[in-house]
């Protein structure tokens, strides 16, 4: 796998029309300072404070940013995890980061049309690696886990220096011109799948905080593990033009949470901010997810397993406890019980 540092585009802002024929060509663009980066150092300051209430720092005095403690390294489904980063996540400011002026007038310049942003903001929050961390996301493209619009693209920003090293995101560079490809079963992913594409060029690099990648629904990515000693911080969102279908799911929750929930957290609870419920005033078309094809792959993930696969150990960990109907996440969990998969000591996580 060869590693190319990220084209840089910054120089074509304010051209839309250079910005579109470049995202046509590598399916990203890398564009440094667009975010306001007081803003993000803000945004950022908060988080840490939340991390070090939570223990998850080593005290430190001077100006660089905080190591992690190791000895509390946790993810998902860890109750502990999850209540730290939903604090973190409904920080009213972190979302409207995602809001900024320059970033819309990115996007609005890219669609030709104003543009609608998705309001479940993804807050990435990873500690340094270790025996018991997960796999990173794994070469993945958007679209099928959000369908809607296929002129959706995501906006992924750190809020702490990365490297390649230490969580930057990895892109294969022209891999959205195939369309949606087919998955591989990968026990290095995240949800124990990829999409079958050719690795051998990668796009990637240090990026810092103000810096955005924007890609679109089909470009290939994929997190890179944080191998350095402080936690990897980072933001994606997505967005697309306003007149496009959008799917529920990139709207509301479907876990029990609801965005009142969140905006008691946020000033005046929310009341008179315009990014409460922004979406619900705007002309958008809601249309149903078709949980068809990821219902299929998790059949061919069953049927991989009991052909004895030993790839299929991952997939049938996600299932067994994500999968989308009971008798598949009973399945899954009997497999696991049997040769080859017998019992596992690989945690299972989010699959987001
Ligand atoms: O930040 C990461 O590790 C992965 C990001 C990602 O998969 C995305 O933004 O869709």
């Amino acid at each position: 796998m060869e590693l190319v540092p990220f084209t840089d585009s910054t120089s074509l802002v304010g051209d839309s029309r250079a910005l579109a024929s470049r995202l046509a060509e590598d399916g990203y663009l890398c564009l440094r300072g667009l975010l306001p980066e007081p803003d993000v150092a803000a945004v950022r300051d908060r988080i840490l404070a939340l991390a070090r209430g939570a223990g998850w720092l080593l005290p430190s005095t001077g100006t660089e940013l905080p190591l992690a403690d190791r000895r509390a390294t946790a993810w998902w489904p860890d109750p502990g995890y999850v209540a730290v980063h939903d604090r973190m996540w409904r920080d009213r400011d972190l979302h409207a980061l995602m809001h900024s002026p320059a970033l819309l007038a990115v996007l609005s310049g890219l669609f030709g049309e104003p543009v609608l942003v998705h309001p479940r903001k993804v807050l990435r929050v990873v500690h340094p690696r270790c025996a018991t961390t997960p796999p990173e996301t794994g070469w993945h493209q958007d679209y099928p886990g959000i369908q809607g619009s296929e002129r959706t693209v995501a906006v992924w920003t750190p809020l702490v220096p990365v490297e390649p090293g230490t969580g930057a995101l990895t892109v294969l560079p022209g891999s959205h011109r195939a369309g949606q490809l087919p998955m591989r079963l990968s026990n290095n992913s995240m949800v124990g799948w990829e999409a079958d594409a050719d690795t051998s060029t990668v796009h990637t690099g240090r990026l810092d905080p103000g810096d955005v990648i924007v890609f679109t629904a089909f470009t290939v990515h994929s997190g890179s593990a944080n191998e350095g000693p402080r936690l990897r911080i980072s933001v994606d969102c997505r967005y697309q033009p306003v007149s496009d279908p959008v799917c529920p799911g990139s709207l509301e929750f479907d876990d029990g949470r609801t965005w009142d929930d969140v905006y008691r957290t946020w000033p005046s609870g929310g009341r008179g901010d315009p990014l409460s419920h922004y979406w619900r005033r705007l002309p958008i078309t809601v249309v149903d997810y078709d949980p068809g094809p990821h219902s299929a792959r998790e059949h061919e993930v069953i049927a991989a397993a009991e052909a004895g696969n030993p790839d299929a150990r991952r997939a049938l960990q996600v299932i067994s406890v994500y999968g989308g109907d009971h008798a598949s996440r009973e399945r899954a969990t009997a497999l696991l019980r049997e040769p080859p998969f017998g019992a596992s000591r690989v945690p299972v996580t989010s699959p987001e």
